[in-house]
C-alpha cells in the first residue's frame, strides 16, 4: 500500500555555516581546521539520492514556511531568541555551548527548519498528506527553553507541537527520538507534560553527559511520561528493534497520542563519527515500518519526522532513503550499497547487557497505562 507522504526541504538548509571546527573542536594553533561533523554533506546529500533514486516524484514537496517569533516564543524564553537573533550577526556566533557554531544568517535558517516542522505537521494534521518527513537543518532535539546545545538552536519539534496545539486543538503528542543522543530538549520542555510523551533511545552516557537515564521519568503531573532507553555503546540492529517491540510499541499504545512526531536522526548508524552503535538501512526501516503501524492503530496514521544528527555523508542517505521509503510503501529498488559490509555484523543480535537495559525501560512503558 503507498501513502501520501509530504517531504519538506529547502536549499537553505544547506547554507547552514558551522565553520571550520575540525569536528567537534575549534581550529587552534594545533588543530588544523577542517569541517564541522554537522556540515552540510549529509543532508544534502540525502536529498540528492530522493531525487536521484526517483523517490521525489512520488512524495508531496512541501514548501517550509519561517517560524514567526510568536511560534518560537511558545517554547522559547524571548532571551534565548534575542541570543539567537544577535549571534547570527556576528561572523561566527554560536547557539550557547560553545560547541554549536554558526554563520551569519543562522536565524533565518533556524526559523525555517522549525517552520519546516510545523508545514509538515500542518500537512499532516489537514490531511493535505497521510504522514512526512521533514529534512531540516539546523536539528532541534537539544535545545532548551533557554539555551542552544548540541548543534540545535530552537526545538523544531516542540515548537510544531505547539503550533498544532493552538492551531489544530492537538492534545496528547508523543515523541519517538532516535538519534544517538539523547533527546533533553524535548524531555525537559516536556517533563512536567503528561501529554506530551517523550520516549528516546539513544546511546547511554554520550551527549549530554550524564543524561538521559533511565530514572529521569519527569515530574509532578508529567511524572511517567518520559521514557528514556541508554543503550549501551556497541548496541545494534538487535538491540533497536527489540526496543521498539518492547518499549516504544507498548508506551504509544498505553498513552493513545494523537499524534507521533519522531525526532529523526542517523547517528546511531554503523559509521557515524559520533555515535558508537551499528544500526544499519535495514532497521531504520523497519523501525520506521513500526511506527507506521502504531500510528496507524493509534492516530489515524498521523506520523511527522523531523531531522535530528547523522554524520556519515555516505551512509545517511541510503538509511533516509529507506525510512522514506517505509511511510510512502514506495520501492525506488535502489539498493543499500553497503549492506555487504554493515547487515551482517556480529553486533546486530541483541546481548544480555542491552536486553537487561531495555528490561528497564520496559517495565516503565508498562507503568504508563497505570497510576503513578
Ligand atoms: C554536539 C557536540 C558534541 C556531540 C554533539 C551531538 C550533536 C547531535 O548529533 N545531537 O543529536
Ligand atoms: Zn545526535
Amino acid at each position: 500500500m503507498t501513502r501520501n507522504t509530504g517531504y519538506v526541504w529547502h536549499e537553505r538548509y544547506g547554507w547552514h555555516d558551522t565553520g571550520t571546527f575540525a569536528g567537534i573542536v575549534p581550529p587552534g594553533p594545533m588543530v588544523q581546521p577542517f569541517h564541522n561533523f554537522e556540515s552540510p554533506e549529509s543532508k544534502t546529500r540525502f536529498n540528492s539520492l530522493v531525487e536521484v533514486s526517483g523517490l521525489v516524484e512520488h512524495l508531496t514537496k512541501l514548501r517550509p514556511a519561517l517560524a514567526t517569533e510568536e511560534d518560537v516564543l511558545r517554547v522559547h524564553t524571548p532571551r534565548h531568541l534575542e541570543h539567537i537573533r544577535s549571534q547570527s550577526e556576528a561572523q561566527l556566533g554560536d547557539a550557547g555551548d560553545g560547541w554549536s557554531p554558526f554563520g551569519r544568517g543562522a536565524y533565518e535558517i533556524a526559523l525555517l527548519a522549525a517552520g519546516g516542522t510545523i508545514t509538515a505537521t500542518e500537512a499532516v494534521l489537514t490531511g493535505a498528506v497521510d504522514n512526512a518527513y521533514a529534512l531540516v537543518r539546523p536539528p532541534g532535539h537539544h535545545a532548551e527553553r533557554d539555551l542552544g546545545m548540541g548543534y540545535c538552536l530552537f526545538a523544531n519539534i516542540p515548537i510544531a507541537i505547539e503550533w498544532a496545539r493552538v492551531h489544530h486543538g492537538v492534545e496528547r503528542v508523543a515523541v519517538v527520538d532516535y538519534d544517538v543522543h539523547h533527546g533533553n530538549g524535548t524531555q525537559h520542555i516536556y517533563e512536567d507534560d503528561p501529554d506530551v510523551l517523550a520516549i528516546s533511545l539513544h546511546q547511554d552516557r554520550l551527549f549530554p553527559q550524564d543524561s538521559g537515564l533511565v530514572d529521569e521519568r519527569g515530574f509532578g503531573a508529567g511524572a511517567g511520561a518520559t521514557i528514556n532507553v541508554p543503550l549501551p555503546a556497541g548496541s545494534g540492529n538487535g538491540a533497536y528493534l527489540a526496543a521498539f517491540e518492547r518499549v516504544v510499541g507498548p508506551a504509544l499504545r498505553a498513552f493513545k497520542p494523537q499524534l507521533i512526531m519522531v525526532a529523526s536522526g542517523f547517528d546511531a548508524s554503523a559509521v557515524d563519527p559520533l555515535g558508537g552503535m551499528t544500526v544499519t538501512a535495514s532497521a531504520y526501516r523497519s523501525m520506521a515500518s513500526t511506527l507506521v503501524a502504531l500510528a496507524d492503530e493509534l492516530c489515524d496514521g498521523r506520523l511527522v519526522f523531523s531531522h535530528e544528527g547523522g554524520y556519515s555523508p555516505v551512509y545517511v542517505p541510503y538509511c533516509g532513503l529507506a525510512v522514506l521509503e517505509a511511510i510512502s510503501g514506495v520501492e525506488t529498488g535502489v539498493p543499500d550499497p553497503y549492506a555487504h559490509s554493515f547487515e551482517h555484523s556480529p553486533a546486530h543480535p541483541l546481548k544480555p547487557w542491552q536486553d537487561e537495559v531495555i528490561g528497564a525501560s520496559e517495565a516503565l512503558a508498562r507503568q504508563l497505562g497505570l497510576v503513578v
